[in-house]
């Protein structure tokens, strides 16, 4: 027989009575400073010496676990996993709230207040925001909340109180004295809008379906059977009334009675206020409408409580709503409303976007007759269809947008939505590369709709370098006519020009004279400068070196495009539809001929003539663009780009916080070179 020592059963173990105060201490500063920091926003602590607290009382918990009471500010981390939530029992029924949806509605209200109370004055009301959560009963024994329960059907809810302890804003155990030995708490937990964003971003990364509103992603925290999973939601609390207490009152009034629970450090609105009468109720109606997009957690109206216990009494109840409080609700934000069309408009970059036709419809007290589908994708992935029942939904001031069809209200007739072969605006072919969103317009020197933006890229330092020819001036022009695409600038008059606001004789000349130097240029810059969609500087240089002229690259198709350093399927169609218009074609050919734009020739692609034919390079470290960009660079160059460093290697081109490459090379012997020293390898001026 084996004599096993059994194992020190600390939970009995009598704790030494330094240990004990110590873990006190900490408990009681734990709960200070996460008052201050959550309900006050007004931290006292560092963040690192709140952390450093918390881990020498775990680590006391953890060699005493009697030490970790339900209380224990080491609780919000989430405790076990839960199969089911129990039931608990309202003792005092929880309320919910009457609505008024406009200011009529709210008027019967205070005109039947009034009647009862047989009192003609304006009635001491308290307003507050409405948030749009969850309520709860948070239920305090002795200061300590022992239970948090679900409002339910008023009477029966669920016992969330594992997860409502992971609440850093709800109190485990209240300040200060006075408050009664049994004091239950009710109010609303929400999800503060920051944190809303920052959870569904999480959701979306790690490929989940996004929560629709705050209010639904503080429900499905709340009723999370694990409560780590809770611990994690950005949820907070704000009080707003009380059910069942030892005593019969805290104060006479509703905002006394509040003030108490807030001076025991449960969290109350700071927008709460007195509202005496009508008038000043409309007042902060209006008033907390117009701040309720800077506010940091979404509400749904606002709710008006009149202030008196002894006249809250009097008027008592119909079923469970209290006659002497409202919920004054703000106009919806999403309604239903039909498809009448879906059209398309041509944005300055060439952008075909849908936009749906609507069947006007008043949203949050705005009429809107057209909502956003941002791209064909949209449209597709959505299925919306020209004669569909939809929600359409105001966000803040952002344009309206379709939330979802309604599938069972679609006409038999409704066809799917087609892209545009033309564009709407000029006639020109509208392409989707494969794997892209957004469709595009190829008209783009010609297109009506991409003339201002054409003109300023076309003009601009790294293309044609036009000096004084800035946005403000590209607008004179379009607007009055005189440039409808870049050709047209080289046929600007002296006399027009002057012709135009801001621009003396001076002015004017030397954008003559700047337009005049612009006609010597390089094959490269003009490229650049046509505005091919993707066709950026590295990547026009990369089409100049290779093929050699304008005439060649005009008539590349596709594949051939692709044959170029860094040109894939999406850059190669973007650069083929572009040269496939006509009116494109005839634009250049008048930038050449007509106005004698012209460059030297290319040196031929001849391999012999690139100046890092037969060179192997590898790129490392941090560098002021991406690796693709320099890989471009270099190929077209004639090098060859590799992914690791071997004795074959002729340079290392590093960056910043180069690693075992750089090493590698070092020992290898490889030339090092930096970002710097590239121009001058490439052979550039
Ligand atoms: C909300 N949801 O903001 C009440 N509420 O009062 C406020 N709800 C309420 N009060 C009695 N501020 C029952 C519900």
């Amino acid at each position: 027989m084996t004599h096993e020592q059994a194992p020190i059963d600390t939970t009995r173990m009598s704790i030494p009575k330094k240990i004990a105060a110590r873990a006190a201490e900490l408990r009681e500063q734990l709960h200070r400073h996460a008052y201050q920091y959550y309900v006050l926003d007004d931290p006292l602590i560092p963040d690192a010496e709140y952390d450093r607290m918390m881990r020498e009382l775990q680590a006391l918990e953890a060699e005493y676990p009697a030490l970790r009471t339900p209380d224990s500010p080491t609780q919000r981390v989430g405790g076990e996993s839960l199969d089911a939530f129990e039931q608990v029992i309202h003792r005092v029924p929880m309320l919910s709230l009457d609505n008024a949806l406009d200011e009529e509605e709210f008027r019967h209200f205070d005109r039947r207040v009034r009647e009862r109370l047989k009192y003609d004055g304006p009635i001491d009301y308290t307003a507050e925001p409405k948030l749009d959560g969850l309520a709860i009963n948070l239920r305090y024994q002795d200061g300590v909340l022992v239970q948090a329960g679900t409002r339910g059907d008023g009477v029966h809810g669920e016992n969330v109180t594992a997860n409502v302890r992971t609440i850093a804003a709800i109190p485990l155990r209240l300040f200060g004295e006075g408050y009664p030995d049994l004091l239950e708490v009710r109010g609303e937990i929400f999800m503060p809008r920051q944190g809303f964003e920052a959870l569904n971003e999480r959701v979306l990364k790690a490929g989940g379906k996004p929560f629709a509103n705050p209010r639904n992603a503080a429900a499905g925290s709340l009723r999370q059977l694990d409560p780590k999973i809770t611990a994690r939601r950005p949820l907070s609390f704000y009080a707003y009334g009380w059910g069942e207490m030892s005593v019969e009152r805290l104060a006479d009034g509703y905002r006394d009675s509040l003030r108490h629970l807030a001076s025991w450090g449960v969290p109350v609105s700071s927008e709460m206020r007195a509202v005496p009468g009508v008038d000043a109720c409309l007042a902060y109606f209006a008033d907390i409408g117009a701040r309720r997009g800077a506010l940091p957690y979404e509400i749904d109206g606002v709710v008006v409580k009149v202030d008196s216990l002894d006249e809250q009494e009097r008027l008592g109840f119909v079923s469970r709503a209290p006659r002497w409080a409202i919920a004054w609700k703000f106009p919806p934000r999403e309604e239903l409303t039909i498809v009448e069309a879906v059209e398309f408009q041509v944005g300055r970059t060439g952008a075909v976007t849908p936009v749906a036709r609507l069947k006007p419809v008043e949203v949050g007290g705005v009429t809107v007759s057209n909502a956003t589908l941002h791209n064909i994708g949209e449209v597709w992935r959505k299925d919306v269809r020209a004669g569909d029942t939809v929600f359409v939904r105001r966000a803040g001031d952002v344009i309206p947008e379709i939330v979802r069809v309604v599938l069972d209200r679609r006409p038999p007739d409704a066809r799917p939505v087609e892209l545009p072969r033309y564009c709407p605006v000029c006639g020109s072919d509208v392409i989707l590369p494969e794997g892209e969103a957004i469709a595009r317009c190829t008209g783009g020197l010609y297109c009506p709709a991409q003339r201002k933006e054409a003109l300023i890229h076309f003009a601009s330092r790294k293309a044609m370098d036009i000096d004084g020819l800035g946005e403000k001036l590209v607008d004179q022009l379009v607007e009055k006519g005189l440039a409808r695409n870049p050709a047209d600038l080289y046929r600007l008059t002296l006399e027009q020009l002057i012709g135009l606001e801001r621009m003396g004789g001076k002015s004017a000349r030397n954008l003559l004279a700047a337009l005049e130097r612009s006609k010597s240029t390089t094959l490269e810059r003009f490229l650049y400068a046509l505005g091919i969609r993707e066709v950026g500087e590295a990547t026009a240089k990369g089409l100049a070196r290779r093929f050699g002229s304008l005439e060649a690259i005009e008539q590349a198709d596709e594949e051939a495009l692709q044959q170029t350093p860094d040109i894939g399927p999406i850059v190669a169609a973007h650069i083929a539809g572009f040269f496939r218009q006509q009116h494109n074609r005839e634009i250049i050919q008048r930038l050449t001929d007509e106005a004698g734009i012209h460059w030297p020739d290319v040196e031929k692609p001849d391999a012999d003539n690139l100046p890092l034919v037969g060179k192997t390079f590898v790129i490392t470290g941090k560098l002021s663009q991406p690796r693709d960009h320099f890989k471009t660079l270099l190929e077209a160059a004639g090098a060859k780009v590799s992914g690791s460093v071997s004795k074959k290697t002729d340079y290392l081109l590093a960056g910043e916080d180069a690693g075992s490459k750089l090493v590698k090379a070092q020992t290898l012997g490889v030339t090092i070179i930096s970002e710097a020293e590239l121009p001058a390898l490439l052979g550039d001026r």
